[in-house]
């Protein structure tokens, strides 16, 4: 690796769940095993969490309605949820894994993201320190994951997905681009549905595709989320591996009026400050919120509180003043003078390449 390179590992867990369920009963080893709702012979509701890779030979897939399931595999073996488990033995991963980073960052219950730059050079080679991962995990938890390795967040990622279960996918500086052209747009992270669709109708079905097409046509239609697809088809995504505290839960920021108020104007005037104030550290921790509630306390301190959450997560400072001016309507008839505003951005989720907004659909 040359001077300046960063080594990222993603690290993925195989069929997490469904592993936790054979460790603790290995006569389960083998079989198909589905965990998810009770399937109740064919009528049961509810889906699948996910299953073993035995029981996705026949074709079964996290998401999918449970009676289906029982339809293609109706011999597997179905256990319910058990997330406390599940919380235990991620706990036990993380810290391994934290163990072997000079940076860490978790990603849902069973990813992860390793800035190991530094700490590689311990060992001969990235490979040999992939190993010792792996080893550590199965040795301490019983379980196997799959581990991409790659100059940026974005193509590790992409490369722990590659060869599973128990894969190890490793995409030196020189083959990033090579790894990405023949790819579908869709095995970058945060391209669902909506984006390829989008994708679809600029005529890009591969990340190849993705890298060669207008960085200003993606801008103009995708927003600043085009950008950051497009750097990441190009292998340029240079978001650093984050490592902090505990991710708040919400942020939120209050006014309490020197003098009770009766002005609308003047209310929805602070709204808009404490507005700004929420979208600059929202970018500034780049999180994305779907939540906002607003709060009212009158002058003889009766306090209400009112939310809205909206159908993607945002970032924008407009969609947190236009919700929570809003939901400043329903206080309309209210005669009281208003003491106190506050407003509250929750339901929070960190952004790489998540769409904040989609600005239109060609
Ligand atoms: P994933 O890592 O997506 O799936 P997985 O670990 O089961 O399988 P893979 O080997 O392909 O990585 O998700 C981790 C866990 O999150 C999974 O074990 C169960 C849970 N989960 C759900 O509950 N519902 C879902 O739709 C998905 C995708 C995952
Ligand atoms: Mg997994």
């Amino acid at each position: 690796m040359s001077k300046g390179q960063r080594v990222i590992f993603h690290v993925d867990m195989d069929s997490f769940y469904a592993s936790v369920e054979i460790f603790r009963n290995p006569s389960l080893k083998g079989k198909p095993v589905i965990v998810g709702a009770d399937p109740k012979g064919g009528t049961g509701r509810g889906v699948v969490s996910t299953c073993s890779y035995e029981a996705r030979t026949f074709g079964v897939r996290s998401g999918m309605p449970i009676s289906t399931a029982y339809r293609l595999c109706p011999n597997g073996v179905y256990l319910p949820v058990d997330m406390d488990l599940y919380l235990e033995v991620c706990e036990r991963v993380m810290n391994i894994l934290r163990g072997f980073a000079d940076r860490f960052e978790q990603r849902g219950i069973d990813e992860a993201f390793l800035d190991v730059t530094r700490r590689v050079k311990e060992y001969d080679s990235p490979e040999s320190l992939v190993k010792a991962v792996k080893k550590a995990i199965s040795e301490r938890v019983g379980l196997t994951c799959s581990i991409g390795v790659a100059p940026n967040k974005s193509v590790a990622k992409i490369a722990s997905d590659f060869k599973k279960p128990d894969g190890l996918t490793i995409v030196t500086p020189d083959r990033v681009k090579d790894f990405l052209v023949p790819l579908p747009a869709s095995k970058i992270a945060g391209v669902g549905k909506k984006t390829r669709e989008v994708l679809k109708h600029m005529g890009i079905y591969t990340i190849g595709q993705l890298a060669r097409s207008s960085r200003e046509n993606l801008q103009r239609i995708l927003g600043k989320y085009g950008v950051e697809l497009w750097c990441v088809a190009n292998g340029t995504d240079e978001s650093e591996v984050y490592e902090g505290e505990q991710e708040p839960k919400s942020l939120s920021g209050e006014h309490t009026f020197e003098i009770d108020v009766d002005d609308v104007l003047m209310v929805t005037k602070t709204i808009d400050a404490i507005g700004a104030r929420l979208a600059a550290q929202l970018r500034d921790s780049k999180l994305l919120f779907k939540t906002v509630t607003l709060k009212v306390r009158f002058e003889d301190f009766e306090t209400f509180t009112r939310s809205k959450s909206l159908s993607y997560h945002m970032i924008d400072e407009s969609a947190i003043t236009g919700a929570a001016r809003n939901l400043l309507k329903e206080f309309e008839e209210d005669k009281r003078k208003i003491r106190l505003v506050g407003v509250k951005v929750s339901n929070l989720q960190r952004f790489e390449t998540s769409p904040p907004t989609i600005k239109k659909y060609l």
